[in-house]
């Protein structure tokens, strides 16, 4: 078969919802845009353990804690999957590990900002898993067999990651002046950076068109965005809370809700690597890294011993 047809029979699988496998024959650039994607969303799984991990040792009481170490580890199992279905593209993890500590690969922008309250892990919950939950909903039905399979069980994890955030502010927004003072603040600082989560818009969005196509993404960036800002500015309501953008409103005649320009500038910088926290993230994930030598080490000595162990014993 020449490439045109084989291109043509791979869309063909595509349009009849068939889903990829990693020995099909694909085109290269769907298997690096793939590969890509995946390996951004495991690193983002694992950065994303650091602004909660923050508060892992502080948190008010033994309950909470235990909370938050099983959501910490929940993200530790989803990079997993996700480097495990990259791999399934032709890429080691180490190599994925050594381009995110270098600098290299990106990350989601929302991880390089700080935690600065208890209510902070509040937010994170609700309204960056929230909008992490929104874009994977439509991931679990991906065109990459490996990453749909994924998807569905961090999704059921995802959503009660959510749920959690949401419980914790309630808690907060019916406390003390001050605990609601904490839980609005937390808010007013989460919310916009929650929204650059979705990436940029459509116009600047360089691989949604593609992505479309290939049906690896199936919503885009602006629509998923339109779609979490309906959802939240319900929700924020049942918190008694308010959202830091005096240009909401409901438009009748669009039936979903207006809102305010996002600050791109300040997007772009964070995701060049210039946010409050990048130099602060990669440094933890580069001191992790080393400071796990041995235990890598340990690993394959025991393997090598095993092996070893099976050989002689067969022989
Ligand atoms: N941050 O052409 P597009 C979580 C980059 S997981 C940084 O629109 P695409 C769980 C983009 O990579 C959160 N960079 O790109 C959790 C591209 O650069 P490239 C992560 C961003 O891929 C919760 C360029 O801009 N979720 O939160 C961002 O079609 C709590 C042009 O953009 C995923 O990764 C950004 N926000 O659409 C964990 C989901 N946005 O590679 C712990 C999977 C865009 O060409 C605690 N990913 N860029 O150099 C996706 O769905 C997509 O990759 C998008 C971006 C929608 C993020």
């Amino acid at each position: 078969m020449s490439v045109i047809d084989l291109e043509k029979a791979f869309q063909d699988k595509i349009d009849a919802e068939i889903k990829i496998e990693p020995k099909d024959w694909m085109p290269e650039a769907y298997r690096k845009t793939n590969l890509r994607q995946i390996s951004q969303h495991a690193h983002s799984e694992i950065v994303g353990m650091l602004p909660e991990g923050n508060w892992i040792s502080r948190a008010p009481s033994l309950k909470r804690k235990a909370i938050l170490i099983a959501k910490v580890q929940d993200e530790a199992g989803h990079g997993l999957y996700l480097y495990s279905a990259a791999e399934t593209l032709g890429t080691s993890r180490d190599q994925m590990v050594e381009d995110l500590n270098s600098g290299k690969a990106k990350y989601s922008s929302i991880f390089n900002y700080p935690t600065l309250t208890w209510a902070d892990m509040g937010a994170v919950g609700w309204l960056v898993d929230g909008a992490a939950i929104l874009n994977q909903v439509m991931l679990c039905r991906t065109s990459y067999g490996p990453y749909a399979r994924a998807m569905v069980r961090i999704c059921k994890e995802e959503s009660f990651h959510q749920r959690q955030g949401f419980e914790s502010l309630l808690v907060l927004s019916k406390g003390t002046q001050a605990q609601r003072d904490m839980c609005q603040d937390a808010i007013n600082r989460w919310w916009w950076p929650s929204l650059m989560m979705f990436g940029p818009k459509d116009s600047e969005s360089t691989n949604s068109d593609q992505s479309i196509k290939w049906k690896i993404k199936r919503k885009t960036n602006d629509e998923l965005r339109q779609q979490f800002v309906d959802m939240i500015v319900e929700q924020v309501k049942l918190l008694g809370m308010t959202l830091p953008d005096p240009n909401l409103k409901w438009n009748e005649e669009r039936k979903h809700y207006d809102f305010g320009e996002i600050n791109w500038e300040e997007f772009w910088n964070v995701v060049k690597g210039n946010g409050p926290c990048n130099k602060q993230r990669l440094a933890a994930r580069n001191k992790a890294h080393d400071e796990g030598a041995w235990v890598r080490a340990a690993a394959l000595a025991y393997a090598e011993k095993r092996k070893n162990r099976l050989k002689t014993k067969a022989a």
